[in-house]
């Protein structure tokens, strides 16, 4: 199956966090990381009236996996705690969150998971760079990704350049 993951970090070198994980979704069994997009820098999206955070970086991986959705999962938290990820409060800074964006064109709503991602519609920090990596994609009830990505703006975003 095709899998899309989102990936994000603001604490403890985020760059070195994300590519770390990058590496750590290469060796996870039955599993080929096919492609990744450039990194990102963004704003926190916080909660109302929180404290401020660091930007993030952010980027987004395609996967080609044997892993169940579940089981991919539970794989995603053992990397995030791996890097260090302490559950404080919700929409908290942290080391690394690892998010399944798609799972091929299947859509789940389940205790644990819901998918399409329920808040990707929201975020230019996953539409930009999943649409650098798969622009040709359709996201379950939600159309065409490139009209997507057309709609969303950039603000607080941009792309890092590596060379
Ligand atoms: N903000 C940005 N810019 N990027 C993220 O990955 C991100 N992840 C989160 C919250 C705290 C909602 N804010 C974010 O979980």
């Amino acid at each position: 199956m095709m899998a899309f993951i989102g990936l994000g970090s603001n604490l403890q070198q985020p760059k070195q966090q994300v590519l770390k994980a990058l590496q750590s979704l290469n060796n996870l069994p039955e599993t080929n990381l096919l492609q990744n997009s450039a990194l990102y820098q963004s704003a926190a999206l916080t909660l109302p009236d929180s404290a401020p955070q660091n930007d993030y970086i952010n980027a987004v991986a395609r996967l080609d996996t044997l892993l169940s959705a579940e089981q991919l999962l539970i794989h995603l938290q053992a990397i995030e705690n791996a890097q260090g990820r302490v559950r404080t409060e919700k929409w908290g800074a942290r080391t690394l969150d690892l998010d399944i964006l798609l799972y091929g064109d299947e859509t789940v709503a389940s205790e644990n998971l819901t998918i399409p991602h329920a808040q990707l519609k929201f975020r230019n920090f996953v539409i930009h760079p999943l649409f650098e990596i798969a622009g040709d994609i359709n996201i379950p009830g939600l159309g065409s990704l490139a009209q997507l990505a057309e709609q969303t703006g950039w603000t607080g975003l941009s792309k890092i350049q590596m060379d």
